[in-house]
């Protein structure tokens, strides 16, 4: 079975999310953050950086969520990677890097306040400008679309879905109907169901 460290409540959502589209299950291997446990010598031997998620799967090592997600899709449902000529394939990449790259550094200091403290007036509201800026661009991208890429859901909605919907609890997403519909569709699939509850 393979294996991966970090918990649902970590950047390793996404990878529960993708395993239980594809019908697999993964085995958890408890980090203690607290005793450091993740930079302890025999943890960055897998991962120098130190991070979570960390998927092993007999040899092979992956670490960075995504990389991960594109093993267990290619590995065990392919077909979520939709519609597989270049043009659709660099798209569903596209909108996964832009995510990580963009949303999910914008909303990260909304959700990592309850670890690091409150943020300064400041921080807040920079935080919340950039967050607003991106989802802007998502919710046009949606507008009468069901999912990010072509007419079926794909990798990218998981990889997409997982950061747009972490900063639900920071921002006002009535103002991002597109997303707020999307979100709401892919809440109801039962793997997200299985991982989330
Ligand atoms: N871009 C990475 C982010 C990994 C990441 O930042 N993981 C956090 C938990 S969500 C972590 O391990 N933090 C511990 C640390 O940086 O010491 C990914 O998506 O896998």
């Amino acid at each position: 079975m393979m294996k991966i460290y970090g918990s649902k409540q970590s950047s390793a959502s996404r990878c529960y999310w993708a395993a239980a589209e594809a019908g697999v299950e993964l085995e958890n291997i408890p980090l203690d953050f607290q005793k450091q446990e993740h930079k302890s010598e025999a943890f960055l031997k897998l991962n120098p950086n130190g991070k979570v998620p960390t998927l092993v799967d007999g040899d092979v090592v992956i670490w960075e969520s995504m990389a991960i997600n594109n093993y267990i899709i290619e590995k065990h449902k392919p077909e979520l990677f939709g519609e597989m000529d270049a043009g659709s394939h660099a798209l569903l990449l596209q909108w996964s890097y832009w995510s990580m790259a963009h949303l999910q550094k914008a909303i990260e200091p909304l959700y990592m306040q309850k670890w690091t403290g409150a943020l300064s007036e400041e921080a807040l509201v920079k935080a919340k400008e950039d967050a607003t800026k991106w989802l802007k661009i998502l919710d046009a991208r949606l507008e009468g679309r069901d999912f990010i890429v072509g007419e079926m859901f794909t990798i990218a909605d998981i990889n997409v879905g997982s950061i747009a919907s972490s900063g639900k609890d920071y921002l006002d997403y009535g103002v991002f109907p597109n997303v707020s519909r999307w979100l709401a569709s892919l809440a109801e699939r039962p793997a997200y169901k299985q991982v989330f509850g």
